[in-house]
């Protein structure tokens, strides 16, 4: 069976963008491959955090997850910072990784010219440790929104510069698996309700941004009845002068049941912005109201989310040691007798 590894940071509350591009795609994903799915608070840290507030969003995404639908009983459901192997795994990586491969991450410019002087050394090395979250399962396929390519295609380089400095003989010994990413056509990447062109984020500060998957109906309302639209006569996907009308179409096209554009064109093709925008606001409360119902539930059983993630890490720091220790054996580490 091929194995899938995916996460989100527990960086505040996970909205749309986080959903259509990966956990949606983790639903279906944990049927067919051997699946885990992680909460990287080890990430969440990388930028300035409130430590007041990281424990919360941790079992929050916990609690996010389940109700979107991943199934204990399918896959593991666990903390990054409860599998101590991702911490030493990050390590062992960082020191066969060019600093010149990092430099050219995006994200990282991207994020730390936000932070000026302050900028940690942790969200330079923000790719080696996802690297080593995805290599210590030694997964196959990453399912993660477009923005995250550069980093998968970083892992298998990274995976590759190991191979090839430590050497063995076939079928002796750790070879790393190449991982590859599982993106999406629709959802890959969902854009601001405030500006078509910049990617729906949680860390963008203006709330009307993005749709929180927690959102009340009349908040998703407001928010749709707001964002921004364009002057543009009719509905496509195809005018790419036109950014915003593109991604309301693919959020509607997502929570409608995955329609495809021909369908929703044809469908709402020739309505009016002040048509559309209370069925896309229909389509996106009755899409989001029961995984809302279901995390309402599960945030109100603490202990239960408690033991899934025990289970999910007791599970995962098994498989973990494994892949550990193969890294460490080829490396020419001494290992305890
Ligand atoms: N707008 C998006 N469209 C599609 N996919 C997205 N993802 C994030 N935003 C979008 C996907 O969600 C997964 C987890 O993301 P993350 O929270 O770990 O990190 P992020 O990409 O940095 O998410 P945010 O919301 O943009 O957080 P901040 O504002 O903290 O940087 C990934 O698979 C990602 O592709």
């Amino acid at each position: 069976k091929l194995r899938v590894l995916s996460g989100v940071q527990p960086t505040g509350s996970l909205h749309l963008g986080n959903y259509l591009g990966a956990i949606a795609q983790w639903t279906a994903a944990q049927d067919t491959y051997d699946s885990r799915f992680c909460i990287v608070d080890l990430h969440a840290i990388t930028v300035p955090h409130d430590a007041k507030t990281l424990s919360a969003d941790t079992i929050d995404a916990a609690a996010t997850y389940l109700a979107c639908g991943i199934d204990p009983a399918k896959a593991s459901i666990f903390v990054q910072s409860h599998v101590r192997a991702h911490t030493e795994l990050t390590w062992l990586l960082n020191c066969i990784t060019p600093v010149g491969w990092l430099e050219r991450m995006i994200q990282y410019k991207e994020k730390a010219v936000k932070q000026g002087d302050s900028v940690g050394v942790g969200l330079f090395g923000y790719p080696v440790l996802m690297a080593a979250d995805i290599l210590l399962y030694q997964a196959d396929l990453v399912p993660v929104g477009e923005d995250q390519r550069q980093h998968l295609e970083l892992a298998r380089d990274i995976a590759r510069r190991f191979n090839d400095l430590y050497r063995v003989k076939r079928s002796k010994g750790l070879v790393m698996r190449e991982p590859k990413a599982l993106i999406l056509d629709a959802g890959a990447r969902v854009m601001a309700l405030d500006d078509g062109t910049s990617k729906m984020s949680k860390s963008a500060p203006n709330d009307g941004s993005r749709i929180n998957l927690v959102d009340s109906a009349d908040v998703i309302a407001r928010k749709v009845k707001r964002c921004k639209t364009d002057m543009g006569v009719g509905l496509t996907f195809s005018d790419p002068s036109r950014p915003e009308c593109r991604n309301l179409l693919t959020i509607y096209a997502a929570v409608t049941g995955g329609r495809s554009a021909e369908e929703v064109e044809a469908e709402v093709g020739g309505f009016r912005w002040g048509e559309f925008k209370p069925r896309l606001a229909e389509a996106l409360i009755a899409h989001l109201s029961p995984i809302q119902a279901r995390h309402a539930e599960l945030s109100a059983e603490p202990g239960y989310l408690y033991d899934i993630l025990r289970r999910g890490a007791e599970e995962a720091n098994e498989a973990a040691e494994v892949t550990l220790e193969g890294v460490k054996r080829r490396m020419g580490f001494v290992l305890p007798k």
